[in-house]
């Protein structure tokens, strides 16, 4: 019920997905869906960054890995805008794990694997906030 929200989610392509070759690939998908990118960047993530990206998971048994993961290596960073976008491109990544995930989504065509699974995005609009600041300065958004 209701109207779809214009919002604003964002992405994260992670170092496997940076190291594959996969940038183009995955915002070609984006854009053709049409989203707007709002901002995109390569960085690579500090543990303090990485320790709060991931608050939700500290004490579950793969933290550690996950944190590690995540830090060893450049990342693409994007903001998107769209109708519904929260919701829209959690569908478009697919489950978590790539071995699950639907064929046709970003996990489901290039991942075999729950922990180096090419993508991360945030699961709601609240949430989407919280990580873009975490990954970005005010001064980078347009
Ligand atoms: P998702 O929102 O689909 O990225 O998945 P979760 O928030 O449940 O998990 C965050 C990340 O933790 C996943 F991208 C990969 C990692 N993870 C593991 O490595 N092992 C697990 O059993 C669950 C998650």
């Amino acid at each position: 019920m209701g109207a779809y929200m214009v919002e604003r989610t964002i992405v994260i392509i992670k170092p496997d997905g940076v190291k594959r070759g996969l940038i183009g690939e995955i915002i070609s998908r984006f854009e053709r869906k049409g989203f707007k990118i709002k901002a995109l960047k390569m960085t690579k993530l500090s543990l303090e960054q990485a320790e709060k990206l991931y608050d939700i998971h500290k004490g579950k048994h793969f933290y550690d890995e996950l944190v590690n993961y995540i830090t060893s290596g450049p990342v693409v960073a994007m903001i998107l805008e769209g109708s519904d976008a929260v919701n829209v491109v959690r569908l478009m990544i697919g489950a978590t794990d790539g071995r699950k995930a639907a064929p046709g989504t970003i996990r489901g065509d290039y991942s075999l694997s729950i922990s180096e699974n090419v993508i991360h995005a945030a699961d709601s609009p609240e949430r989407a906030e919280y990580e873009i600041s975490v990954l970005f300065r005010p001064e980078e958004l347009l």
